[in-house]
């Protein structure tokens, strides 16, 4: 391939990405990340949670871990079989489907009575992930960074492109 059809391919690669990256990572509860005594309801209430974007658990592991539960089970903190939690300390979900999503932590009484119980309501995937440019009321900064990154790389191909005179 001429390095003019590279250049251009990369320029448009640059450009088409982020509609496929620009998912939002959610660390849960951000700095203070997965624990006890931390209000999740407050943390989710003003996000807006999409099919494709991911929740990130950060915890020491072994201090606690994270199960999928439903709704009945995140009410009463019922804590299902040990094997089916995640455990790492860096655990990524990702939003795979619509609809109210619950998690808590299985360790001791952290959900019944350290209140380590989140609940989310994931809303279809947006427009992000088909429209031409990125949707501009997107708040997370993470996407901004993103976003800022990919600008950057498409200016840097036009500049070499330019240079080059291709
Ligand atoms: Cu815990």
């Amino acid at each position: 391939m001429a390095l003019n059809q590279l250049l251009i391919t990369f320029a448009i690669v640059a450009v088409v990405l982020p509609q496929v990256v620009l998912a939002t990572e959610f660390v849960v509860g951000d700095n203070s990340g997965w624990t006890i005594n931390f209000n999740y309801t407050a943390w989710a209430k003003d996000k807006e949670f999409h099919v494709g974007d991911k929740l990130v658990f950060k915890y020491p592991a072994g201090k606690h871990n994270v199960f999928k539960v439903n709704g009945a089970e995140f009410k009463d903190c019922v804590i299902p079989p040990v094997g089916v939690a995640q455990n790492t300390g860096n655990d990524i979900i990702p939003l795979a489907a619509e609809g109210e999503k619950w998690y808590i932590c299985g360790i001791a009484k952290h959900c019944e009575s350290g209140g380590q119980k989140l609940a989310i309501n994931v809303l279809p995937a947006t427009e992000k992930w088909t429209a031409p440019a990125p949707a501009p009321t997107i708040p997370s900064s993470a996407k901004e960074i993103l976003t800022s990154r990919y600008q950057l790389l498409v200016a840097v191909t036009v500049a070499i492109a330019m240079i080059l005179n291709v």
